[in-house]
């Protein structure tokens, strides 16, 4: 199909892959690419050595177009905004934070830059200053969110830009696809239903808990310290809210976070590991190939909106 969003990113479905920090490395993006969408290597708060190695391997695996997401709570974003120009990236998506002050930089390297946004806001802002599409993302997504669902937050920032919106959180299938283009969406953000895919590196007792969450499987953490983010219930999330209700210091908080994302996805331990995933985990039930994750929205959303999609 084509539209503003496939035109701008030069792919064949305007479908593009969340930028999950520790989790999307380079053969989730490149299967995403070659299925026709638009894959992503996360940046989290990884090396800058390991992403400059990602991208590099990404490359080899796809000559389609990929992106990196800059997660800009990062130490390191500074430095990964200079990597993605030295390694002429397609284009940039950014999360947890404003990237103003990159943006110039970008486009004058010729990548297009797409920020995630939670308020109109700051999609008015980014737009005016040169964002090229925005990712409108509701607090259905997975990680670090903002407050405003999906339902609300996408025809609001449709009405408020006219560069094209991209529409995140509580994606997973070709109805929510479809919903999203009933909103005025251009393209999707899909994170989740990657998640359970077999080209996804993470654990597989992550997977598993994927797999195994029903609706109400779902926790936010660190909603009174300002960064809210949305997990799969265990031990960790229980532990977590506790230690928020009580207000405990600082350094509890400290030792229980630090390093709890590697510990889901590397070593797999559902215990003590932040299982960061979307609201609608409940709907994925089976771990499959990206091509056919692709191909099941692509022909789900096509009947449902009537175009070849
Ligand atoms: O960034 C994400 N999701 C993420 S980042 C991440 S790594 C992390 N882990 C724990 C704590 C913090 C980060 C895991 N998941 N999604 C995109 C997103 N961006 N959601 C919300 C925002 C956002 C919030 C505020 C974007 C801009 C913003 O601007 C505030 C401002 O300065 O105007």
């Amino acid at each position: 199909m084509k539209n503003r969003v496939t035109e701008l990113l030069g792919i064949e479905r305007p479908i593009i892959q969340g930028g999950m920090a520790w989790i999307a490395e380079s053969k989730l993006a490149s299967a995403v690419s070659n299925a026709g969408g638009a894959g992503i290597i996360a940046g989290g708060s990884a090396p800058i050595d390991y992403l400059r190695s990602e991208i590099r391997k990404c490359k080899e695996l796809t000559d389609k177009p990929f992106g990196v997401n800059i997660m800009l709570m990062s130490p390191n974003a500074e430095e990964l905004a200079k990597l993605v120009i030295e390694e002429g990236v397609s284009f940039v998506t950014t999360g947890a934070g404003n990237p103003g002050q990159y943006i110039a930089a970008w486009k004058e390297a010729g990548i297009k830059v797409i920020p995630v946004v939670p308020s109109v806001a700051l999609a008015k802002r980014l737009e005016r200053i040169g964002a090229d599409a925005v990712i409108a993302e509701g607090t259905e997504s997975g990680g670090h969110i903002g407050q405003n669902t999906t339902m609300c937050l996408v025809p609001q920032v449709v009405d408020a830009v006219s560069v094209p919106v991209i529409a995140a959180g509580g994606i997973a299938d070709g109805r929510g696809i479809a919903a999203s283009f009933m909103l005025g969406a251009e393209g999707v953000q899909i994170g989740t239903r990657f998640l359970a895919s077999d080209e996804c590196q993470i654990h597989e007792n992550y997977k598993n808990a994927v797999i195994k969450a029903k609706d109400t499987d779902n926790a936010i953490t660190g909603f009174y310290s300002g960064s809210p983010c949305r997990c799969i219930k265990s031990k960790y999330t229980k532990q977590l809210q506790d230690m928020e209700k009580k207000a405990a210091p600082p350094e509890d908080f400290e030792a229980l976070t630090v390093g709890s994302l590697r510990k889901a996805v590397v070593d797999g331990n559902t215990d003590e590991g932040s299982m960061l995933c979307g609201l609608i985990a409940g709907m994925i039930n089976e771990v499959k190939p990206v091509k056919q994750i692709m191909d099941e929205l692509s022909e789900q959303a096509g009947k449902l909106l009537g175009i070849d999609f």
